[in-house]
């Protein structure tokens, strides 16, 4: 018969869980849109968009674009490098919207089968690192990359808060 002890008590649970979540962010998968706005198209420069981030192991890249436009082709280094895949072709995908899964801490390459995109640009290669790696992340060069990676970062905090605060308010007023 108290509402005043339960609402207590369901702010405190909601408080919990929201924390609980965002604590959570810090270790859950991350995912990228590779090319962000720009997609995977053979407009923009994915060697810049692949230094401005740092991935770790369990992290996914989406790859989107008009299905038969791209594609994506996981490589290896000198595949990359000479964009022949008659060799060292390691996946192959196709869908328009591809995720990869960033499952090792390795290099990884990928590139864009269509003839001359590889060439023209769509390539590039990132560094992935252990999920529990105490070592410090390859420093973004300077300028305007750390805040981007920083916009990246608070967006995907207020990704979660906006669901806890939805559930909170309806807690409180059910
Ligand atoms: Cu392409």
């Amino acid at each position: 018969m108290n509402a005043t002890k339960s609402i207590q008590r369901y702010s405190f649970l909601a408080i919990l869980v929201l924390l609980c979540s965002l604590r959570l962010n810090s270790v859950i998968a991350n995912e990228y849109i590779v090319g962000d706005e720009e997609l995977w198209s053979s407009q923009s420069n994915y060697a810049i968009w692949a230094d401005k981030y740092n991935f770790s192991m369990g992290d996914v890249l989406v790859f989107k674009y008009l299905k038969g436009e791209h594609n994506v082709y996981q490589v290896s280094e000198d595949t990359y490098r000479s964009c022949d895949t008659s060799s060292g072709v390691l996946a192959k995908y196709d869908s328009g919207e591809d995720q990869v899964e960033l499952s090792e801490a390795k290099r990884y390459w990928f590139i864009c089968n269509i003839p001359g995109h590889c060439l023209g640009g769509m390539r590039f290669g990132i560094q992935v690192r252990a999920a529990n790696s105490t070592q410090p992340p390859i420093e973004p060069t300077p300028s305007d990359n750390s805040s981007t990676s920083f916009f990246h970062e608070s967006r995907t905090i207020i990704r979660h808060i906006i669901p806890f605060w939805i559930i909170v308010q309806l807690v409180l007023f059910m």
